[in-house]
């Protein structure tokens, strides 16, 4: 609970911050010594040894081409940067109608690509208890990556997460975010499935 009021706090500077970070900025794998930032000291992003970062920018994936959604047409760009032991991960969408002012819904890394008409090809959503054989698993913000959108009455929606775990890539179990009808509820359920967003 704490971690993600702070996640949530944190995303504008997160997203101000990745931009500055000598290994996102370059070509994506350069050195550094992470020593760079005496004006931005304390600044938590500072004390995370980012190894590379998985980005994607574009329109969403339609996953219902029949009904018109919020989502439909909206251009999102998501960051999901990977540490030593942790990852953030950053969402941001626009382009929303002004009808959809307030709508809020879940999103989460998914599995599975994102294929127009086959929401469910995008699978269950990436869990690294799943991923690791960890028993029980639990479904949850520290084993799923989770983001909570409200759209603003500009039409933009945004959130960001920080797990303790290191998301993988693409190809390797995270392949998707998928935008869902509704908030996520405590067991991780968010409704049905409304946009995609690839990370492969
Ligand atoms: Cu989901």
């Amino acid at each position: 609970m704490k971690r993600h009021a702070w996640a949530a706090a944190g995303l504008g500077a997160l997203v101000s911050t990745l931009a500055f970070t000598p290994a996102l900025a370059g070509s994506g794998h350069g050195e550094h010594d992470g020593h760079d930032g005496h004006d931005r000291a304390g600044h938590w992003p500072q004390e995370i040894d980012f190894k590379d970062a998985t980005r994607f920018t574009g329109e969403v994936t339609d996953l219902d081409t029949s009904t018109d959604a919020p989502t439909d047409g909206v251009e999102a760009t998501a960051i999901i940067a990977r540490g030593v032991d942790g990852s953030i991960a950053g969402l941001k969408l626009r382009g929303f109608e002004e009808e959809a002012s307030g709508t809020q819904f879940g999103a989460h890394v998914h599995t599975g690509p994102c294929v127009e008409d086959e929401p469910e090809t995008a699978g269950p959503h990436y869990n690294h208890d799943v991923a690791t054989g960890r028993e029980p698993v639990r479904v949850d913000r520290s084993t799923e990556v989770w983001f909570d959108l409200v759209v603003s009455d500009g039409g933009t929606a945004g959130d960001g997460a920080i797990v303790p775990f290191v998301v993988p890539e693409p190809q390797d179990g995270a392949a998707s975010i998928v935008l869902h009808e509704e908030p996520t509820d405590h067991d991780g359920e968010a409704g049905g499935r409304s946009a995609c967003i690839p990370l492969d």
